[in-house]
């Protein structure tokens, strides 16, 4: 793409050049060249100037040619190297004056040069005719031809090296007097770097008089000619305004004294050109344009200018110039053009990406399936936190959906809304926005004010935001955690039947296990207990977290022998490590609807009145997954339990369904913090105060607490201070397979031990 457009611009501007539009730059480029070469002049060439004072002086023109004859006997004898006169001799003159000039030019030992002027033969034909010297005159002398050609603006530029009028090759005066020979009909550039003031100039009548220093001619080159103003003969030239013809001649003449400059045409330059183009082009900000594209003119300049100072090649620039302005024009327009899509890409308010980067990101067509999160009571929370706190609100809303594992740009795709898209399988994005309503039961910290802020969430096919949006409103209305639309909806319960149907094959096949997340005794500062935790390693779906599938389980009617397999597992694991001799505790979590089936509980019981069953060492932990249905069925099922030997432990304490009631009906004997008031109860003081006085009302009840989710030395400090039992979270151990954590066990290589601290 890059290579492409250079390509266009250099054959636009070769075209330019090609037609002839890009002369007038040229010719501005070539002034600026000759503005920095400004030199004085060598001092060769001099000029005797038939002035307004010679006039004066020699009144009746023309002049007989007894004066010619004298400058050039005084010039000659001062040695001179060269006369040569830009005079016309081409009529008759006084038959006396005429022979007396014809006399002096003969004796002249420098070379002297009379003038051919060259001109068409009338305004009818235009064939060119030679107006020669009279023939008595140019006997002994050469003849240099003196056209002057001005460019189609009237400036004269170029001078011939030589000309071919009437067929005969002939130099010009100008390479006579610099004694320069090439190519008739070669123009070359004058260089108007010389200054035409430091010309060595004299008046024709003071030489005449004998008025001058000898030393001033000797070995010189020197040209006569009219530069008085009524003589006409004058030239409009770059840079110096307008010139009399002798003075234009003496300036070729010094172009040619060292060497006769080439024009390098400019398709030379445009090659280098394109790279430049290139270069330019691939420029990234501002600042790169400006320094590429001056670099690049530096370069140009310095090539004009070295060019023709050291090679006498005048390169022609004005189209490689053009390039490189095209070029950096072109890219600055891409870049405000970028800057200016990029800010309709973004929202102003909270700098996230809008529903327009949305909609350029997201291709469509595959797939994905689009969540969107909308926050319930906007507007209020708006009018609270204020317009310019906004921002602040959805980046805690951003940290949350990050922790939660959104991956991915997140979009704000409305006041309210914001969308990401998800490639997790159905089961696995509604885990995800399970964990995320959880944790926003937790209040955002939004510019020093506490803000309950819920979200609902919306899923929909492929890219279809509005969809998406629109099954968001109806949570709102329903009070559930999230909707499919309705296309999105039959997919995801197909996939949904489909992964319960392999559930069976799962356990039979021993994809599910059951993992031990240690809790710590605060008193002991010992590990004895562990919370029984299952997983599943899906042939296909990889590593599932109970989250994905406790759910759909629970649905489908699976839970009950879910369940009852990690009751077995936990028990044979028991006894495993009894044998070692490691009495430990085991709780297992049981969903909250088991409890009032009576199918199961009766089940439970079968299972906890075998023989084997070390039931003083169980603990069931009720989680809420619903609200218990038949609450005085389960509150009799579980003191049957109890009174088995069974401990209970009401789970996630503090969300949802476990209220007062469940805590003064039901036959508990441990409490369950839950994590999203645990985690930062040594920096928050709400939940400082929730957390200590939980503590503190468990411990009146008889019961013990366990704090779960703690995730840094702090919060385990605080815990111990406010006299919590046991604690629970990544900070003391991960989950672990059996044997793990038993070996943790013996080696106390728990962190968070003191002990071990
Ligand atoms: O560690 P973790 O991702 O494993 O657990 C996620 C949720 O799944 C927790 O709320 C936990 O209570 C629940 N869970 C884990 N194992 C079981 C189980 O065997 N039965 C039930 N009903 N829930 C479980
Ligand atoms: O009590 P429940 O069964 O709901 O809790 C178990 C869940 O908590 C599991 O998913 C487990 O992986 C998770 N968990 C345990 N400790 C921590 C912790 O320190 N931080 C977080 N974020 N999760 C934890
Ligand atoms: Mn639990």
């Amino acid at each position: 793409m890059r290579m492409l457009v250079a390509t266009v611009i250099v054959l636009a501007a070769a075209i330019l050049a090609a037609a002839g539009t890009l002369r007038p730059v040229e010719n501005g480029l070539q002034d600026l060249g000759f503005a920095m070469r400004s030199a004085p002049a060598s001092g060769q060439i001099a000029v005797v100037e038939i002035d307004a004072s010679s006039l004066a002086a020699i009144r009746r023109w023309p002049w007989d040619r007894a004066h010619y004859a004298d400058v050039v006997d005084r010039l000659d004898r001062a040695g001179a190297r060269t006369i040569a006169f830009d005079v016309d001799f081409s009529a008759l003159s006084s038959a006396a004056g005429d022979a007396r000039f014809a006399r002096s030019l003969a004796a002249a030992s420098a070379n002297v040069v009379l003038p051919v002027f060259g001109q068409p033969a009338s305004t009818a034909d235009r064939r060119q005719l030679d107006a020669l010297p009279i023939p008595q005159l140019r006997e002994h002398v050469m003849l240099g031809s003196v056209s002057v050609q001005p460019d189609s603006t009237g400036i004269v530029r170029d001078m011939p090296v030589g000309t071919f009028n009437s067929n005969a090759p002939r130099p010009s005066l100008s390479a006579q007097l610099a004694q320069q020979s090439g190519f008739a009909d070669q123009p070359f550039p004058i260089d108007f770097a010389v200054d035409p003031r430091t010309l060595p100039r004299h008046s024709f009548v003071a030489i005449e008089r004998g008025e001058f220093s000898p030393e001033a001619f000797a070995g010189k080159d020197v040209v006569i000619g009219a530069t008085a103003i009524e003589m006409g003969d004058r030239y409009a030239v770059p840079r110096h305004g307008i010139l009399p013809g002798v003075i234009v001649q003496a300036l070729a003449a010094e172009t040619l004294l060292d060497g006769i400059p080439v024009r390098v045409a400019w398709p030379v330059l445009l090659l280098p050109a394109l790279g430049l183009a290139w270069l330019i082009l691939a420029a990234r900000t501002r600042g790169q344009i400006i320094r590429r594209a001056g670099g690049a003119l530096a370069a140009i300049l310095t090539i004009l200018h070295f060019g023709t100072i050291v090679f006498d090649m005048v390169f022609a620039v004005a189209p490689a110039v053009l390039v490189v302005l095209a070029s950096a024009v072109f890219r600055w327009m891409r870049l405000v053009h970028a800057e200016f899509e990029q800010t309709r890409m973004i929202d102003p308010e909270t700098g996230m990406p809008n529903r327009r980067a949305f909609e350029k990101d997201v291709p469509g067509g595959s797939e994905n399936r689009v969540v969107v999160a909308m926050i319930d009571g906007f507007d209020a929370i708006r009018m609270v936190v204020g317009g310019s706190e906004i921002g602040g609100l959805f980046s805690r809303i951003e940290d949350r959906l990050r922790v939660s594992g959104c991956e991915g740009r997140l979009y704000r795709v409305d006041d309210r809304v914001i969308a990401w898209t998800s490639g997790l399988e159905p089961f696995e994005i509604e885990s995800q926005l399970q964990g995320l309503a959880a944790i926003m039961r937790h209040p955002l910290e939004v510019a020093g004010r506490r803000i309950d802020a819920r979200l609902a969430f919306g899923i929909a096919h492929d890219r279809a935001v509005s969809d998406a949006a629109h099954a968001a409103s109806q949570v709102l209305r329903s009070g559930a955690c999230f909707a499919y639309h309705e296309q999105a909806e039959k997919l995801a319960q197909d996939q949904q039947l489909s992964l319960m149907g392999e559930l069976d094959e799962g356990i039979r096949r021993g994809e599910l296990e059951v993992v031990y997340q240690p809790k710590l005794d605060l008193r002991t500062d010992r590990i004895a207990s562990a919370e029984a935790l299952i997983r599943w390693n899906h042939p296909i779906r990889g590593y599932l977290r109970p989250d994905t599938f406790i759910p759909l389980a629970e649905q489908a009617d699976r839970i009950d022998d879910l369940t009852v397999f990690v009751l077995r597992r936990a028990v044979e694991d028991l006894r495993a490590w009894r044998s070692s001799s490691h009495e430990m505790k085991v709780a297992v979590n049981v969903s909250a609807a088991l409890i009032s089936s009576p199918a199961f509980v009766s089940r439970l019981q079968d299972f906890l009145l075998e023989e084997y069953v070390p039931r003083e060492r169980l603990i069931l932990e009720i989680t809420e997954s619903a609200a218990i249905a038949d609450f005085d069925a389960a509150c009799a099922a579980l003191k049957a339990i109890r009174a088995l030997g069974v401990s209970i432990s009401m789970d996630d304490y503090g969300t949802g369904q476990s209220t007062l009631t469940y805590l003064k009906g039901l036959p508990l004997s441990e409490l369950k913090i839950d994590r999203s008031f645990v985690q930062y109860a040594h920096r928050d003081q709400g939940d400082a105060l929730l957390v200590s006085s939980t503590v503190e009302l468990a411990h009146r009840m008889g019961l013990e607490v366990v704090a779960e989710g703690i995730e840094d030395a702090e919060c385990l400090d605080f815990l111990r201070s406010i006299g919590c039992d046991y604690a629970q979270g990544y900070y003391i151990a991960k989950p672990m397979c059996a044997a793990g954590f038993i070996d943790m066990v013996r080696n106390k290589t728990a962190t968070g031990l003191r002990d071990a601290a």
